[in-house]
């Protein structure tokens, strides 16, 4: 018998006369009963084979398996030489299975699920989810999961949507507020103090109450702030006022007098410099009393002047209002009888166009201001505060540090001492006395006040008015001198035709300065009552005498009169 693992060689004879060999990996034959060597032995085979099978006229080889073709059910294998038979049995579930030819066993058509069977293309819900959607696609079952809306009551609440596989919150009842629906647990605010909520149909609504308190502290004030229900003490603007002949009241409620003829700084944001206020003062209605005769507002190099008669110029240009400029933003606008000038950043200026001056700025330039309007820290006790940071007790002194500009600004040199004698400090009398000489400061003798200095038939005006028994005019001797100085320097002046002084009454009339009361006429012998809403100095024949033709004669005298009975 040949050893069982022989080697053969295969030669191959190579071109540079080497030889080469390779050996061929035969088949196991483990477990092999049946090995056939014949081939082997005739040099026909390579390898040792184990026996294979005949079955009807077909040769199988030993390890080979395959179906009856008389029957798919009947499988048959051949091991060394022998067929060994054996038979599948089928179990099938399907309710719609087929034959399929050459298949043992029937196969399930469609699909299925929980004892259910499907047709192709039948599309059906999970029992066990109804969100879960499928549909049978060639015997495969392929699904897809609704989402559904989050649930915003707690599960055990929600219920099956009627149009939806999903759970829902139970519906709820909407609110109607003041004509708008609302939606349940919606939560809206009708106004600042007042917050409701919508409850299954039922609106609640929940005030606040303000504490019912208007005290703040000094320097502050209540106020309602945007978006909220109550008002709260907030710091308050800084007010100063300029009014009279001119009495300021400090940003920090100070009042003084100061009667600085010239041009003042009357506030100005001293840390940023961002904007500042002068006043230009002058001597209108006398000499001795100073009035406001306009502003000028800088921010910046822009320049608004607001001057008499509400005349408004930005620029030196004059402009018409209401005015709106941007870059910087201000406006001005007239309301009444005053301009109103209006910036973002925290100023308001209000001038009547005469003497009236009203400065408000926002509380964030507490103590940053300087000026004659003080320096805004709350405190009225050191508001006349100089320009040399020098604390005064003199208002004069203290406004004159605050003067800008060269004195040729100043419109007369003021003293003090005359002013305060005037009239002997009789505050009726010299009212009346400047009343009736600020004829010579008015436009009549305007020509002549740039010719001839009217100061000194000024104050002798009031010295003589000041002395002046009540109903009588004594001012006219003034106007006389001052009008002949006029006519010396060749303006003539006709102001008689807009005073009348006593001289100008008819022969044996007298001259009343002030009255409402009539002259008898010929025609009205016996009028009597007032003829005049005001009291106007008037000439009135005396006793029994009526007016005619400019005289005061004797009734009976008059054209047509009856003659007196002797
Ligand atoms: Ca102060």
């Amino acid at each position: 018998m040949l050893p069982r693992q022989t080697i053969y060689l295969s030669t191959h004879l190579k071109s540079n006369k080497e030889v080469t060999c390779r050996r061929t990996q035969c088949p196991s034959l483990d477990g092999c009963h049946m090995i056939l060597y014949e081939n082997i032995q005739d040099n026909r085979k390579c390898c040792e084979m184990c026996k294979g099978c005949t079955y009807q006229n077909k040769e199988y080889a030993s390890g080979d398996q395959w179906s009856s073709p008389d029957d798919p059910c009947v499988q048959l294998s051949c091991r060394a030489g022998v067929i060994t038979k054996a038979k599948t049995k089928c179990y099938s579930n399907c309710k719609n299975s087929i034959q399929v030819p050459g298949k043992c066993c029937p196969i399930c058509q469609g699909c299925e699920n929980s004892g259910r069977t499907y047709q192709n293309g039948e599309e059906f819900t999970l029992s066990t989810d109804a969100c879960t959607k499928c549909t049978c696609q060639s015997g495969t079952i392929v699904c897809d999961r609704e989402t559904c809306p989050p649930i915003t009551c707690s599960y055990n609440m929600t219920v099956k949507s009627e149009d939806s596989c999903c759970r829902v919150c139970p519906q709820r009842d909407v609110c109607i507020y003041e004509g708008t629906t609302y939606q349940d647990s919606e939560v809206w605010q009708p106004n600042l103090c007042t917050r409701c909520s919508c409850d299954d149909g039922t609106t609640r609504c929940r005030v606040q109450q303000c504490k019912v308190s208007s005290w703040c502290p000094a320097g502050y004030v209540l106020k309602y702030i945007d978006g909220e229900c109550c008002p709260r003490c907030v710091e308050a603007s800084g007010i100063c006022t300029v009014f009279g002949d001119p009495h300021y009241r400090t940003f920090d409620g100070r009042i003084y007098n100061f009667q600085g003829a010239c041009k003042y700084l009357l506030a100005e944001d001293e840390v940023s410099k961002k904007f500042s206020v002068t006043v230009r003062n002058d001597a209108r209605s006398s000499p001795w009393f100073t009035w406001t005769r306009m502003l000028t507002i800088f921010i910046g190099k822009t320049k608004i002047g607001l001057h008499q008669k509400l005349t408004v110029k930005v620029n030196r240009k004059r402009i018409k209002l209401p005015y709106k400029n941007k870059n910087p933003t201000f406006s001005v606008h007239r309301d009444g009888n005053s301009v109103i000038f209006k910036a973002e950043f925290g100023l308001q200026v209000v001038w009547d166009g005469d003497s009236y001056v009203e400065l408000t700025v926002s509380s964030q330039y507490k103590r940053r201001m300087a000026g004659l309007c003080g320096n805004y820290n709350g405190f009225g006790s050191d508001d006349l505060q100089g320009r040399d940071h020098k604390l005064y007790t003199d208002s004069e002194e203290f406004g004159n540090t605050w003067r800008v500009g060269s004195k040729a600004a100043c419109v007369l040199s003021h003293n003090e001492s005359e002013h305060s004698s005037l009239c002997d400090g009789d505050k009726r009398r010299r009212k009346r006395a400047i009343a009736a000489c600020s004829f010579l400061l008015g436009s009549v003798f305007s020509k002549c006040r740039r010719r001839v200095d009217v100061r000194t038939y000024y104050s002798s005006c009031i010295s003589d008015m000041c002395d002046c028994p009540r109903n009588k005019m004594c001012a006219c001797e003034s106007f006389k001198a001052y009008a002949q100085s006029c006519s010396r320097e060749n303006v003539s002046i006709r102001w008689e035709k807009h005073i009348l002084c006593p001289s100008q009454c008819p022969r044996g009339a007298i001259y009343r300065r002030c009255t409402r009361r009539c002259s008898k006429t010929c025609d009205e012998p016996k009028k009597t009552g007032y003829c005049r809403d005001k009291c106007q100095p008037a000439c009135i024949c005396p006793g029994k005498r009526v007016l005619h033709n400019g005289k005061c004669i004797a009734p009976h005298t008059c054209p047509g009169a009856p003659s007196p009975s002797l």
